[in-house]
């Protein structure tokens, strides 16, 4: 290691507060064990692996050259931005945005009627009536895990699946428009924290883990006795998006993942305490993981033995329930994976250093209380400070992120089998430097039956000194890796806004998105239904309809003009404008915006677009398109002419 790396590392790591020193000695130490025995791919590699310059010498390239496609989309999460984020890759980059739990200025997403149909619908009553004075939505949401439907063990194409774990959340987007089209709220649970999908025959099940205990219900007369509160696992049904069932637990449910058989989910614990303080929540030496029997629960809530509770039906899945078993793991787990091959599991450790190895075969004999839950565990490999998520390349190895290390260890399954049961190998082929502090990582389709062993990103929480200074507040850094050879070498940095935390990463071959809204779509089918009653046709006319009141504006789009030149209406009219984009162009997107109003909506090609407010203020009030659509676009506009009342 030359004094330069060397010395940069160390200042580096200093500044990240960590025991590098120490964990580069380990691995040292790791390395030259491996060495000798079988000169492993990877040995020693920890140990001299510089921190930069981190330049591509893979096979594969980053680069996708101006005019070529990416071959994978990515699905990014944003957490605490609430929306969905689009990714090319190799190229990272980021390609489209799709609003779900945040507001966004434009597309209108939260202040359309088409887009708060989506958000209101769901929520719970008592929110319903909580958020009245709030303008009726959320404006907030936290999206942590974005999932694809499956048929039979791999993606359908048909929906992505989101949680918000802010606002106890599960949204969906259809995949052919790239819209949220459902979200519902559920009741009994407080956040939703890991979600994942019934993987077979296909979703299916939407799996919903709820990280906090509460009272239930949550209405006040329970406060500060912690004893009295539970938390809740949900089964949302993927196609109806209606709460299928839900089970009790003990402790509380971090992350979930699911079988590929549609057989079993599982759940990572970290407050088996039940503590309220961080002090109590990580007090025990164990938490666990709670496995879910699908079957059983479903028999239950079909035999109507689940309870009613919160209008769905609950069964008791806490110790001692045939519905659940619970597998003691190392203090504090937090991800949880399951492996291409449909066998391994694995909870990752976070405070622990290990990742624990659960071989589903065994799930059946566990539930017929054959053997002790510990004993489905084959594996247990010490992999470093701070394991929080795996990922595969369906070859059988697997690489886990240990966030105090700043570093993605790729180790491999059959050998830490081996180790567990006494054999002298060491599991870790490599250990590589990233930067800094990764959370999720994510293999090509390795969330899959058919991970292809190519790609590798590292959602890293700190970018520190990775990109140029953009003052106190900076981006995340998404590192792209090369897994197709025995080395994992980094290809690309890209920075992210606020704060992916799971990526879902899916060839190419499995989307087929639209370039042009179907006038057919249920999106606007409210629009056409109330157009058809006042008699307008919404891809031919414009024409102002009065109905008391209420004032119902139709008018079509196409470059570059809007079907109403001007519209009048009184002081104190609830107004809606249908904006009709009748282009049938690709990419020829409208948009609708009117000054002063704060109105502002996207209209991409044949969609209808919809929003009511109040025209409490008189006055000329120009609206314009707000999408560059034509050279003419400037001038694609109109004056709206609200009339005083005392006129
Ligand atoms: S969690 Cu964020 S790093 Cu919400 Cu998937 Cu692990
Ligand atoms: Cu239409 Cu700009």
């Amino acid at each position: 290691m030359s004094e330069d790396v060397k010395g940069r590392k160390l200042s580096r790591r200093q500044m990240l507060g960590t025991t590098a020193a120490v964990a580069a000695a380990g691995a040292a130490g790791a390395a030259s064990q491996m060495a000798t025995q079988d000169a492993l791919v990877g040995a020693a590699e920890a140990q001299t692996q510089p921190v930069r310059p981190a330049i591509a010498t893979g096979s594969q390239k980053a680069e996708v050259k101006p005019g070529d496609l990416d071959e994978y989309y990515v699905f990014f999460s944003s957490g605490q931005t609430g929306e969905v984020r689009i990714v090319g890759l190799p190229s990272m980059r980021e390609l489209m945005r799709i609003p779900v739990f945040n507001r966004c200025s434009a597309t209108g997403w939260g202040e359309t009627n088409e887009s708060r149909k989506v958000l209101t619908e769901g929520l719970l009553p008592e929110t319903r009536e909580f958020l009245k004075t709030r303008g009726g939505t959320y404006l907030n949401g936290d999206l942590h895990h974005p999932h694809l439907s499956f048929t039979d063990g791999t993606y359908d194409g048909r929906y992505l699946f989101v949680n918000d774990k802010a606002n106890t959340r599960v949204a969906r987007i259809r995949l052919d428009v790239m819209r949220c089209d459902k979200m519902i709220q559920l009741p009994n649970q407080h956040t939703v924290h890991g979600l994942r999908v019934q993987k077979y025959p296909k979703t299916g099940y939407v799996f919903c883990n709820g990280e906090d205990r509460v009272p239930i219900p949550n209405d006040g007369k329970i406060l500060d006795d912690n004893k009295q509160y539970h938390a809740i696992f949900t089964a949302v049904d993927g196609e109806t998006m209606q709460v299928a069932w839900q089970v009790m637990v003990d402790g509380n449910l971090d992350n979930v993942d699911a079988d590929y058989q549609g057989k079993y989910a599982f759940a990572t614990c970290y407050n088996s305490e039940e503590g309220v303080t961080l002090a109590e929540m990580s007090a025990n030496e164990q938490d666990w993981v709670v496995i879910f029997n699908i079957k059983r629960i479903e028999e239950a809530v079909k035999a109507g033995k689940a309870n009613m509770v919160g209008g769905v039906p609950v069964v008791d899945g806490r110790h001692g329930s045939p519905f659940t078993r619970y597998v003691p793991v190392s203090n504090s787990p937090h991800g949880m994976n399951t492996a291409p091959d449909g066998i391994h599991i694995v909870a990752n450790g976070k405070l622990a250093p290990t990742v624990t190895v659960m071989d589903v075969r065994l799930f059946d004999d566990l539930f017929d209380d054959k053997i002790k839950p510990r004993d489905v565990v084959v594996a247990e490999p010490e992999l470093g400070l701070g394991p929080l998520h795996t990922a595969y390349d369906g070859k059988g190895n697997a690489y886990t992120t240990v966030f105090i290390d700043s570093q993605v260890v790729k180790w491999n399954i059959e050998r830490a089998r081996q180790a567990y049961k006494g054999a002298k190998v060491d599991p870790i082929l490599q250990k590589l430097d990233v930067h800094y502090q990764p959370g999720h990582n994510h293999s090509s389709m390795g969330q899959t039956k058919e991970a292809d062993g190519k790609w590798l990103i590292s959602l890293n929480k700190f970018s520190k000194d990775r990109f140029l200074n953009v003052g106190p507040l900076k981006p995340e850094n998404d590192q792209l890796i090369d897994i197709s050879g025995d080395k994992m070498v980094i290809v690309h940095d890209g920075p992210s806004f606020a704060e992916p935390h799971d990526a879902t990463i899916v060839h190419r071959s499995k989307i087929n998105p639209v370039s042009i809204w179907d006038r057919a779509d249920p999106f606007f089918a409210d629009a056409v239904k109330q157009a058809k009653a006042d008699g307008v046709k919404l891809e031919e006319d414009s024409k102002v309809i009065r109905d008391g009141t209420k004032v119902r504006v139709y008018m079509t789009s196409t470059a570059p003009a809007f079907g109403l030149e001007s519209f009048t209406v009184k002081q104190g009219d609830e107004v809606t404008v249908h904006v009709t984009n009748i282009d049938a162009v690709e990419d020829l997107t409208h948009g609708f915006s009117i000054v002063n109003y704060g109105i502002q909506m996207e209209v991409a090609p044949q969609a209808t677009a919809s929003v009511t407010f109040t025209a409490d203020k008189p006055g000329v009030y120009w609206y314009y398109c707000s999408w560059f659509c034509h050279a003419m676009h400037m001038e694609m506009k109109g004056r709206m002419f609200v009339e005083p009342k005392n006129v």
